[in-house]
């Protein structure tokens, strides 16, 4: 194995010195530490409580894994410990809360409300990277230079000296490929790199995190990609590229209505050239889903505040309801007008 002092040594030294004593000392003094994850939980959330609860059971503490909300089932495929989260609230004394991947209270579903009672007065430290996290704990370490709560956690557990596994790292790496899309975001950087490298000393397999979490899907969806790909239009040079899914490709793929698209939207927005990729999903008889993908300069929401949805400018959805038909040719020649607009 590769020497890796030189990777330990730069991964020891960015959090605030001050922070990481504040923390250190609350950990040790705690004997039971509940960790959070923010509501409709990713692997990043559930991958940091997860692994950093591996490491302070390590460290001797009892640990509790709560999620707001039931998380995917699928992660348990690549999450060791996925077993062990709970959704409600352990009839235990507990002396710690540190809540992961969300810098405001609100954001962790009703943990704080439902267990207002139960959970004053116990010291928060709140770890996150969203660059709109303001902390809401006693201690906050929040860095938006970090691509991936995980690899925040990943620097924690080096600087306090915590005793990292392979469990742990298996977690986190989880949440790093996650929020990185297996290390291909902007947000990745050389640090993120180091994190990655770090665990998987310590025995984490990436493979077994992109592999089931981007690539592995059931035959019934690949079938479905077939028939959508049969739909698959452009327009504007090929800067617009839109497909849809019918009432009836639902049922020759032998999916429920709704299910088993997942990437698809992905899919077309990787055709070259398109700067904007629709799918429209037919789900009901008056309703059509709306997916919109864009890259460089476009911005989805722009198209989807349109017809009353929301998102983010590289992802965002919409619902069609009524006139179905006129309302897709409404939103396409909106598309077509916002790709006009970008210089
Ligand atoms: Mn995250």
């Amino acid at each position: 194995m590769i020497p890796l002092s030189a990777v330990e040594q730069a991964l020891s030294c960015n959090i605030s010195p001050v922070l990481a004593e504040q923390a250190l000392r609350l950990i040790q003094r705690s004997g039971s530490i509940l960790l959070i994850g923010h509501a409709h939980p990713d692997p990043d959330a559930i991958g940091s409580a997860l692994g950093l609860a591996f490491a302070l059971t390590e460290y001797g503490k009892s640990c509790y894994v709560l999620m707001p909300d039931e998380p995917d089932l699928g992660y348990a495929e690549f999450l060791p410990g996925f077993a062990s989260i709970i959704t409600e609230l352990p009839d235990s004394t507990l002396d710690l809360i540190i809540a992961l991947d969300a810098g405001d209270a609100t954001r962790y579903g009703d943990i704080f409300t439902k267990y207002s009672v139960q959970l004053m007065g116990i010291p928060i430290i709140n770890i996150d990277h969203h660059i709109t996290s303001q902390g809401f704990g006693v201690v906050n370490i929040i860095d938006p230079q970090a691509a991936a709560t995980a690899e925040l956690l990943t620097l924690f557990i080096q600087q306090l000296q915590l005793p990292m596994n392979k469990n742990a790292a298996q977690c986190l790496l989880a949440g790093i490929i996650t929020d990185t899309r297996s290390f291909e975001f902007d947000a990745t950087t050389a640090r993120t790199l180091l994190a990655g490298s770090l665990l998987v000393s310590y025995g984490a397999v990436p493979q077994s995190i992109v592999k089931p979490m981007y690539r592995l899907h059931e035959f019934a969806s690949a079938q479905l990609l077939g028939l959508v790909l049969h739909t698959l239009r452009a327009d504007c040079d090929g800067k617009l590229v839109w497909a849809e899914i019918t009432m009836d490709m639902w049922g020759q793929a032998g999916l429920q209505p709704g299910s088993g698209d997942d990437g698809i939207p992905s899919y077309l927005v990787d055709v070259r050239g398109a700067q904007v990729a629709i799918l429209f999903r037919q789900t009901d008889a008056n309703s059509v889903r709306v997916s919109v993908r864009t890259t460089d300069t476009c911005d989805a929401t722009a198209i989807t505040t349109l017809f009353g949805g929301g998102g983010h400018a590289r992802a965002a959805g919409c619902v069609l309801l009524g006139d179905v038909r006129a309302e897709k040719e409404k939103l396409l020649a909106a598309a077509a007008a916002h790709i006009a607009a970008q210089v």
